[in-house]
């Protein structure tokens, strides 16, 4: 891998877009790279990802402009293809993803963290969509997402006006979650991530699924979706053994970890 680096610590993975020199931009070799680390990623072992960038500037410029400037239609198409497979990838990934941005997000680098499940960020982070100053609509799901995270009257006023946001504005709207001091960052994210992480694997990732797959249809459908995966928990060992836990009246036991089976 020349542009993804993953490390592995306890039960939370992080992966780190390493393209310092271009702001991390998002290339095809970097597209590739990051779809083979999501495929390589040990489910038996980690439970929770955090997303990020290398270095203090930047979480992801973007899709890479060089590359993409003296692309055909057939080009920008597979081009669009290879981001959209992977960030939807990303979005519907078994276990919960936190993007740690750390510094500009835009354009595809706002779809990258859009595309995770919980976004957190530095004071200097810096998010938009720049596309319609390049003449492109945004095409990794930014006019989807966007609209469907800070709602359609805000997405429509950021993608129209390509104008950037600051992190107290983007926590304001909702885009984040909470913003902290650069230097702090990664330990918050690795903090949030450990606690999902002590949680019953399989509640969380269902929890993921039902959430996901309910906003894209009508209550009424969400409710049965959310019925099977509730279902679907019981007679696993964690719902009996957290079940039991509570259950039990002796306070100086100690909770095992969930055993994700
Ligand atoms: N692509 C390529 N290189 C980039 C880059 C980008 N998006 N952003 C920065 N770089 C490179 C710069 O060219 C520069 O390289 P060198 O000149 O050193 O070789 C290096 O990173 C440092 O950048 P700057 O010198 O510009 O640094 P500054 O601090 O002055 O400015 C900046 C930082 C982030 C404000 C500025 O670099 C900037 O405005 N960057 C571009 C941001 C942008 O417009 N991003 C959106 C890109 S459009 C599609 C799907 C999705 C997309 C497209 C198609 N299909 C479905 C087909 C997505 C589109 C986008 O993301």
């Amino acid at each position: 891998m020349d542009f993804i680096l993953y490390e592995v610590n306890g039960a939370v993975g992080t992966i780190t877009i390493n393209r310092e020199k271009a702001l991390n931009a998002l290339n095809s070799q970097v597209l590739d790279e990051l779809n083979a680390t999501l495929d390589a990623v040990d489910l038996d072992a980690v439970r929770c990802l955090i997303l990020t960038g290398a270095g203090a500037k930047s979480f992801v410029a973007g899709a890479d402009i060089g590359e993409m400037s003296t692309l055909t239609k057939a080009e920008g198409e597979a081009f669009g293809k290879k981001g959209n497979d992977v960030f939807r990838k990303l979005e519907t990934f078994p276990i919960p993803v936190i993007a740690a941005v750390n510094g500009f997000a835009l354009g595809g680098g706002c779809e990258l963290a859009m595309s995770c499940d919980i976004r957190i960020c530095a004071e200097n982070a810096v998010f938009g969509q720049p596309e319609v100053g390049l003449g492109i609509t945004p095409g990794f799901g930014g006019t989807q997402r966007l609209a469907r995270l800070v709602g359609a009257g805000m997405a429509k006023q950021m993608i129209y006006t390509a104008r950037n946001i600051k992190a107290d504005e983007a926590l304001r709207i909702g885009l984040v979650n909470a913003v902290y001091p650069a230097e702090e960052l990664l330990a918050q994210a690795q903090k949030m991530a450990g606690g999902i992480a002590k949680n019953a694997p399989i509640a969380v990732r269902n929890c993921k699924k039902a959430i996901n797959e309910g906003l894209d249809v009508d209550m009424d459908k969400a409710i049965v979706i959310e019925e099977k995966l509730f279902g679907d928990c019981f007679e696993t060992e964690d719902q009996k053994y957290g079940m039991a836990f509570f259950l039990d009246k002796n306070k100086e036991k100690v909770k095992e970890p969930f055993q994700n089976k």
